[in-house]
């Protein structure tokens, strides 16, 4: 420890004066800066946000404040015409009129939503519901009264197809399906336009065009199964730009009467079995089983497709993986945003009671995550995969790696690289890339920053396109070029890595660029990086080095002789006053093992140990028990080499100064090193 070091610290902070003043009030000023800027042009973003139910004043606010920034193309809005009043969600697919007017807010707010979100960056796609109007008669949220077959204004008995009976659940009759009403057999069903009429052609294509004449780009068409091909192909020519986009909802059902390919002449169709699939495959099954994953599995063309792990109709019927899912749904995602096959829809909804249950608070969005509303594509697992995605459009799968199990990695050529663990423990591997060297944010766990750094943990990547990374149990890495730190290393980026030699319980690195300002005292938190060191990459802008200090965040310094250290670019070591170059954890290539760490509270003077039944943990005699590292405290952790596949028993035992011992209490432990990498042990001390 030393008196000195932090006295001159704040001197160097002092003497850059205004600098430092500066630095906080831009700081302040400014939030957080988009990791990827958004273009003004839509180009190859492709990747859909459902704000399944938000009214449109939150979906402008949204464009602007996540959606543009991190890169959606397009927002989909729920259907925004009159509906039937009620506080169930699926009133909204009802239509009483082709009015803009319900609780998502009337045309005024849309006009002003659709160019709020193109200023942002962002298309918008409407949910049309065009096979039906309502089951009923009342009073619509537009003040329209309505009876069944009977919409003053817009349709009456004569549009109707003349079947007036449920559909059910007879899906292996064309007729049925396309000229009966949707909806179960023995309730009241929806009445089914007569799609084949000029008229009721004319209908809806004029509500789409009305929609086009307020900026919409696209829509999705709701329940295309219901309505015959050549009457859809009728009613896209009369629109003023028939080459919108046009994405079908048409479910793949075995041995129906009606294929969702028929829908490939009139526009792109929803490839429900890729939700099913991911439902089965996350939900339980090997994810290596997605070495081939796309068109080899019989889907539709990749080109035409609409992908999604869930819409609001599959997280309620369980055809599909539902926020309740947990990292099975986080992973799918990740997944579907990394994997080339099809246009990703992030469905993004409200937690649900039962299937019936409106959205929260009249359908405004105050805040995500406030009043129910679940907002997952604003989540960063999956919200900068969009980000990843836009980067690696053009490029297929590449550098495919599985464990033949729940781990599987791949990557997009050049651009991108992810790997996502499904397995219970962790995995520790050396990948191969084709990605260019440099060092990448870790998008999984890191927000890139607008001056070319990083929120969370880096990686570097060498010139021979490889990188090692630990990666969690049921978690992911992603990197991207849109997320790099600088061109290459030793261009304008620092990994400053410090030995852990000095057992403190956080590093610190405090800064300067070469003739720039230092950071905040004490600087910036370290992270780990293999075993003996921490790190941090820094983005030194146009600087070729820096000056830093070391400090474990609670007042005690690296004195370093009372100097500063002066260090380069690329990769830096620092330990024990010995600066070098290099990255230290290239040495330490993943080798088998167990890596313990357990919760246990202590006194001083008390350590904690493990002990086994394999000779590398002593055999079971405390003598030769093994002593974890304190430098997490109350964690207390260790790495130990064991051959792979190795399955051993072990306890946790404590000394004191003493050399008295003391065994938690319970049965022994067991643990089993897979066939490739550690076994990640966390552990809580059973007194
Ligand atoms: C409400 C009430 C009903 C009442 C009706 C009239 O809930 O009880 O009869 O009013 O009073 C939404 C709600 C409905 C609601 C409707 C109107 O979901 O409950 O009805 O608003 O307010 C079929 C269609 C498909 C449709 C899906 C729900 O083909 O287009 O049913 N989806 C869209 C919307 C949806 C909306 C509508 C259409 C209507 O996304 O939210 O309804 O505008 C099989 C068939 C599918 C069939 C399903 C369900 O799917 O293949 O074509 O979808 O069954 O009947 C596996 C199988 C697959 C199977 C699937 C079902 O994946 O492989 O074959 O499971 O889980």
């Amino acid at each position: 420890m030393s008196p000195i070091a932090p006295a001159r610290r704040r001197t160097s902070a002092a003497l850059a004066g205004t600098g430092l003043l500066l630095g906080l009030t831009a700081s302040l000023a400014a939030p957080a800066q988009p990791a990827v800027a958004a273009p003004t042009a839509n180009g190859d973003k492709t990747v859909t946000a459902v704000l399944f139910e938000w009214n449109f004043d939150s979906i402008a606010r949204e464009c602007t404040r996540t959606l543009g920034p991190k890169g959606y193309g397009y927002v989909q809005v729920s259907p925004p015409q009159e509906r039937i009043q009620g506080s169930a969600w699926w009133t909204a697919y009802q239509p009483v009129s082709y009015k803009i007017q319900g609780p998502l807010g009337d045309r005024a707010a849309f006009r002003n939503m659709v160019d709020t979100c193109h200023g942002a960056g962002v298309k918008v796609v409407v949910d049309a519901v065009l096979n039906h109007m309502t089951s009923g008669s009342g009073t619509g949220t537009a003040g329209t009264r309505y009876g069944k077959y009977d919409y003053p204004g817009t349709y009456s008995d004569a549009d109707f197809h003349g079947c007036r009976r449920p559909i059910g659940t007879n899906y292996a009759d064309r007729y049925n399906v396309q000229e009966c009403e949707l909806g179960e057999t023995g309730q009241p069903s929806l009445s089914d336009l007569d799609t084949g009429s000029d008229y009721v052609r004319g209908r809806i294509a004029g509500y789409l065009n009305d929609l086009l004449s307020l900026g919409v780009d696209g829509f999705r068409m709701d329940a295309v199964k219901h309505v015959a091909a050549d009457d859809l192909a009728a009613i896209r020519k009369k629109l003023s730009d028939p080459g919108v986009h046009w994405m079908q909802e048409a479910i793949h059902g075995e041995r129906e009467a009606v294929s969702p390919s028929e829908y490939l002449a009139t526009g792109d169709v929803q490839e429900f079995r890729y939700t099913t699939d991911l439902k089965r495959i996350f939900g339980g099954e090997k994810l290596s089983y997605l070495k081939n994953f796309g068109e080899a599995w019989g889907y539709m063309p990749s080109g035409k497709s609409g992908t999604m792990v869930a819409n609001h109709d599959t997280e309620r019927n369980g055809s599909g993986l539902s926020y309740r899912d947990g990292a099975a749904y986080t992973l799918a995602h990740v997944f579907m945003l990394a994997h080339p096959y099809g246009a990703p829809s992030v469905h993004s909804g409200y937690e649900f009671g039962d299937r019936n249950t409106g959205a929260p608070n009249g359908n405004s969005v105050r805040a995500c995550y406030s009043d129910g509303w679940s907002c997952q594509h604003s989540w960063r697992q999956i919200a900068n995969m969009v980000a990843f995605r836009n980067a690696s459009e053009g490029t297929g799968v590449t550098d495919w790696w599985d464990n033949g199990n729940n781990a599987v990695v791949f990557g997009r050529g050049g651009k991108a690289f992810v790997a996502v663990n499904r397995e219970g423990g962790s995995l520790t591997r050396t990948f191969q890339t084709s990605l260019p060297a440099g060092t990448y944010c870790d998008v999984q766990h890191g927000d890139p920053t607008a001056n070319g750094g990083c929120t969370g943990t880096t990686y570097t990547v060498g010139s021979d396109g490889r990188f090692t990374a630990t990666i969690g149990g049921n978690d992911a890495v992603a990197l991207h070029v849109g997320a790099r730190l600088g061109d290459k290393p030793g261009d304008n980026t620092a990994t400053v890595y410090y030995s852990t030699d000095r057992a403190w319980s956080a590093y610190n690195i405090h800064y300067a660029p070469t003739g720039g300002t230092w950071t905040t005292s004490p600087g910036l938190a370290m992270e780990a990086a293999c075993r003996g060191w921490v790190r941090k990459t820094v983005a030194l802008g146009s600087a070729t080095g820096l000056k830093a200090a070391f400090n474990n965040g609670s007042g005690t310094w690296d004195s370093n002789g009372g100097a500063d250290y002066t260090l380069g670019t690329g990769d830096i070591t620092v330990r024990n006053g010995t600066v070098g170059t290099g990255n230290p954890c290239d040495d330490q290539q993943a080798e088998p093992g167990a890596s313990f760490a357990v919760t246990a509270t202590t006194v001083p003077g008390q350590t904690i140990h493990v002990v086994g039944d394999h000779a590398a943990l002593g055999g079971w005699a405390p003598a030769a028990a093994l002593k974890l590292d304190a430098a997490a405290y109350p964690v207390w952790k260790l790495d130990v080499k064991l051959p792979a596949g190795t399955s051993f028993a072990y306890k946790y035992i404590r000394k004191d100064a003493s050399g008295n011992v003391t065994w938690e209490s319970g049965a022994d432990r067991t643990a089993t090193v897979p066939a490739d990498g550690t076994v990640t042990l966390n552990d809580t001390w059973r007194s």
